[in-house]
C-alpha cells in the first residue's frame, strides 16, 4: 500500500471503531517509513475528528465513539515506542492531567510522548484530575511546568481553579501553567491567567520549551 492508502486506512479504522484493522495499519505505516507523528496527525486524528463531527450532528453515538477511541489508542500504542528520540539531555520536568470531570485522554497522551521524545521527564496525572492534586503533585515532585487538557466545555473552569487555588496557597510563581484541548484557547488562557495555551502536542513543547528558555542549541 502506498503513503495516502495507509493513512487512509488509519483514518477508516477509527470512523468504523476497528481496533484490529487500526493495529494492523499501524504496523504498515511504520513498515512504509511513515514518520509516527504524521501516522497520528494525518490519519488517527483526522479520523477522531471525524467521529467528533458526527456525534455532534447524531449521525453516531456514545459506543460507536468509544469503539473508535479504542480503535485509535490502540494504534498509538504501535506507534508511539518508534517516535524519535529527539533528545536525551532532559529539558525539565512537566506534569500533566485532565481537568477534573473530565476523562478525554487520547490527545493528553499524545502530548505526553512528544514531551517525552523531545526531553522533558513526565508525570501523567491522568484523567479526572481535581485542582489540588495537579497542586500537590507538582510541589511534591518540582515541576516547572503544569500542562491541564481539557476537551469538555462543562468543565473548562476546572483549569481557571487550578490557578486560583495556587494563588491562594502562594504557589502561583513557581509553575508555568499551560492549557490545551478542543474548547481552550489562547483567549481563554489570558482569561484564567494560564502562561500559555497549546493548539497541538507539538505546540505543548514548543511552548515548554519557551516559557523555560530552551533554545535549540540545548542539548
Ligand atoms: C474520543 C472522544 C470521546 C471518548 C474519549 C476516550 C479517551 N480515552 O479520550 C469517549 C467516548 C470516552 C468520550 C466521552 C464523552 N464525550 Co467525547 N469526544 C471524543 C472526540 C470524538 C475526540 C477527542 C479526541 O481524542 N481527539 C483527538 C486528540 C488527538 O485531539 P485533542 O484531544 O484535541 O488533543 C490535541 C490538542 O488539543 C492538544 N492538546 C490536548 N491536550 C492538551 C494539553 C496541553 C497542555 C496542550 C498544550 C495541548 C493539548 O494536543 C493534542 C494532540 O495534538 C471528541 C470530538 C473532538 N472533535 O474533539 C468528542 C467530544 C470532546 N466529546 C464530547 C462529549 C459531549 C462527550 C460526553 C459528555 C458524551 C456523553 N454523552 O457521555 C462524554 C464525556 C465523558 C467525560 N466525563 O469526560 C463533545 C464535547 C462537547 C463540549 N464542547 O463540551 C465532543 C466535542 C463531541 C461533540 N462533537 O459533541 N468522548
Amino acid at each position: 500500500m502506498d503513503r495516502e492508502s495507509i493513512l487512509k486506512a488509519l483514518y477508516e479504522a477509527v470512523v468504523e471503531g476497528d481496533a484490529e484493522r487500526a493495529r494492523s495499519a499501524a504496523t504498515e505505516s511504520l513498515e512504509a517509513g511513515i514518520p509516527p507523528m504524521v501516522a497520528i496527525d494525518a490519519g488517527l486524528t483526522a479520523g477522531i475528528r471525524e467521529v467528533g463531527d458526527r456525534f455532534g450532528k447524531c449521525e453516531m453515538f456514545l459506543p460507536e465513539m468509544m469503539m473508535a477511541a479504542e480503535a485509535m489508542a490502540e494504534a498509538i500504542a504501535v506507534l508511539e515506542p518508534h517516535l524519535e528520540l529527539a533528545q536525551t539531555k532532559k529539558k525539565g520536568r512537566v506534569l500533566v492531567g485532565t481537568a477534573k470531570g473530565d476523562i478525554h485522554d487520547l490527545g493528553k497522551n499524545i502530548v505526553i510522548a512528544l514531551l517525552k521524545v523531545s526531553g522533558y521527564e513526565v508525570i501523567d496525572l491522568g484523567r479526572d484530575v481535581p485542582p489540588p492534586v495537579f497542586i500537590d503533585k507538582a510541589v511534591e515532585n518540582k515541576a516547572q511546568v503544569i500542562g491541564i487538557s481539557g476537551l469538555l466545555t462543562t468543565t473548562l473552569p476546572m483549569m481557571g481553579e487550578v490557578i486560583e487555588m495556587m494563588k491562594e496557597e502562594g504557589v502561583r510563581q513557581h509553575f508555568k501553567v499551560i492549557i490545551g484541548g478542543g474548547p481552550t484557547s489562547q483567549a481563554y488562557a489570558d482569561k484564567i491567567g494560564a502562561d500559555g495555551y497549546g493548539e497541538t502536542a507539538q505546540h505543548a513543547v514548543d511552548l515548554c520549551d519557551r516559557l523555560l528558555g530552551i533554545t535549540q542549541a540545548a542539548g
